[in-house]
């Protein structure tokens, strides 16, 4: 018996690869998350520049908001009782941002053991189709890992730009709307993007990734997580402190030596991909 979807929701997920949407926080609790944030934009300049990767690190509200009990019961749901946060980010658009997202699959750079990997996109202002929710392609995470590109784009809110090189039939998008406080969820291998926001209004999404606690770092990295649910009988991550202040200095430091990892990952992910093309090129 799931704790906080339905069983469709479950078996949605299995076969669209998302579900959408989720009542997890109250209205009130989301501007309440929302108000901690911009409170700490207005104290601490560059937030978002000085902790791109794993801002729960250094962030209380977003290490608060990832052990929310609600998203949790979602997330084992689908993951099974013993769940990692693993990373965490802000999809931020201002009201009229020409900022995009390409269509892509999350996993691509992550060097995960495997897909036991939901993100669950916890809205903190109304997401919609005018102002760039979301979009999905159901089902698309059957076809396991796509090759990307890296593109360069200063408006695509990937680091890397990356975009899955097969041909996306764009009428079978769906959009994800939500209202603050709901939240969707989506598989690792999912293809999904957003456009820019047409309105007046912010569009704010909060992402956390949550893997199974039996999924490793299989890259050779040094990768770490957070336990938040169940037990952690595998060790596979370093654990995380969490953090007594906001950018505590002992907190700085985990981050930096974590996060210059994370970078080293994806460069070495991307060479690697970058490799295995230029052989397969050369062998046709
Ligand atoms: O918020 C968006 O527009 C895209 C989010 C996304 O790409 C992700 O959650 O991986």
């Amino acid at each position: 018996m799931p704790k906080l979807l339905s069983e469709a929701q479950v078996k949605q997920y299995r076969s669209d690869g998302f579900v959408c949407p989720v009542d997890a926080l109250s209205t009130e609790e989301a501007g309440e998350f929302l108000a901690r944030m911009e409170d700490l934009e207005s104290r601490e300049p560059n937030v978002w520049a000085r902790s791109k990767i794993k801002p729960h690190l250094l962030m209380m509200w977003l290490n608060d908001l990832m052990r929310n009990s609600k998203i949790l019961d979602a997330v084992e749901d689908l993951l099974g009782p013993d769940v990692m946060a693993w990373a965490t980010g802000h999809f931020d658009k201002k009201p009229h941002d020409p900022s995009f997202v390409s269509w892509h699959q999350d996993g691509t750079y992550w060097g995960l053991s495997e897909p036991s990997v939901v993100t669950a996109w916890v809205a903190l202002t109304p997401s919609n189709r005018k102002n760039g929710c979301m979009r999905v392609i159901p089902g698309s995470h059957h076809q396991g890992q796509l090759p990307h590109r890296d593109t360069i784009d200063k408006n695509n809110l990937l680091s890397r730009g990356q975009d899955v090189e097969v041909k996306v039939d764009e009428s079978e998008a769906v959009d994800l709307e939500l209202q603050p406080g709901q939240i969707s969820l989506h598989h690792t291998m999912l293809i999904h993007g957003s456009k820019p926001n047409l309105s007046d209004t912010r569009r704010l999404g909060i992402t956390i990734r949550y893997v199974a606690a039996h999924v490793s770092q299989i890259s050779g990295f040094k990768d770490s997580a957070t336990l938040v649910r169940g037990t952690d009988a595998y060790r596979n991550f370093v654990a995380e402190p969490r953090p007594r202040r906001d950018f505590d200095p002992d907190a700085v430091d985990f981050y930096e030596a974590i996060v210059a990892e994370s970078r080293r990952r994806k460069d070495a992910i991307a060479a690697q991909t970058k490799q295995d093309r230029l052989q397969s090129t050369t062998m046709l």
